[in-house]
């Protein structure tokens, strides 16, 4: 598990630049240079493991509010930590749903509630982020987190597989009324997550799929592998999708962003 730093003059630099964040989250709060920063999803495997260079990315980029860091040094510490997003690619998402003036979002695999807190913080007073997953004692873990944030009321869980949460939601006349989704759950159902909410969110809306590198395996999809071979089918599809712009980028463990036309 990489454990990145913050240092001590980035964590400075850091403070002072809180000056300026309207919410001031990062005024007067005290760093420690042994500030963890990463998780183990992280690119860590495509620039190198506790690569200086992704270092130097999290030096100079993360302004984490300080509920967010409070959950990931709790998720640190649970045995199935590598599931957690990493920390600058919910930054780059939070700042997508401001630009898109997001009101309604989906999160496909809530595992502790990293992003689902991170878009909860982003989102105006009557936003809502409907939460799917099927673990509830993941949640657990970090729910006090959400309710010390004081979003725990944006956040709409639906503890049931996601495909029957999504098929409720179209059921409901919910079709083109959300503004972003985030995949981020079984890779067996991954075609139909995209399928069903790209009709669930509106034009100009956004679907995040996680985990489209998959380590590097989508490089040498084994035939009996179907977690890679229905990652880089999906990629593949997306690819000639003329319903979507596509970017695909190498943070995390691979993320794609597909605007809807
Ligand atoms: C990679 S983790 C999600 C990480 C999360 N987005 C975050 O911000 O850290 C995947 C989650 O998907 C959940 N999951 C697995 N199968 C599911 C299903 N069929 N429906 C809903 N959730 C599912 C798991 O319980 C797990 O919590
Ligand atoms: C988005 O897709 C449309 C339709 O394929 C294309 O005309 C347009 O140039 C694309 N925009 C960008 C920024 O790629
Ligand atoms: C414009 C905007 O939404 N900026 C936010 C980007 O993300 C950082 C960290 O999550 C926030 O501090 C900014 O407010």
């Amino acid at each position: 598990m990489p454990a990145f730093n913050i240092s001590k003059e980035a964590a400075i630099g850091a403070a002072a630049l809180g000056v300026v964040f309207a919410t001031g989250f990062l005024v007067g709060r005290r760093y420690h240079s042994a500030f963890l920063i990463g998780t183990p999803k992280s690119l860590s495997h495509i620039v190198g493991k506790n690569s200086p260079l992704l270092q130097y990315v999290l030096d100079h980029s993360l302004r984490e509010h300080p509920s967010l860091k409070k959950l990931r040094l709790l998720t640190l510490s649970h045995p199935q930590n590598v599931m957690m997003v990493c920390c600058e690619q919910a930054q780059l998402m939070a700042n997508l749903t401001k630009l898109l003036k997001a009101k309604k979002v989906l999160e496909i695999g809530v595992y502790t509630g990293y992003n689902s807190l991170s878009m909860a913080l982003a989102l105006p007073a009557d936003g809502k982020v409907i939460a799917c997953d099927i673990n509830e004692d993941f949640i657990n873990i970090g729910k006090p987190v959400w309710k010390e944030a004081g979003v725990e009321h944006k956040i709409d869980l639906r503890i049931k597989p996601a495909i029957q949460t999504l098929d409720e939601l179209l059921a409901n006349g919910e079709a083109g009324t959300f503004d972003f989704a985030f995949i981020d759950a079984d890779k067996e159902s991954y075609n139909d997550y995209y399928e069903k909410c790209l009709q669930l969110i509106r034009k100009g809306g956004v679907i995040a799929i996680d985990n489209v590198l998959w380590s590097g395996r989508v490089l040498n999809p084994s035939k009996n592998d179907w977690g890679t071979q229905n990652i880089h089918q999906l990629n593949k599809k997306i690819f000639r999708d003329s319903r979507v712009n596509i970017s695909m980028i190498p943070i995390g463990d691979g993320v794609t962003f597909a605007f809807k036309l």
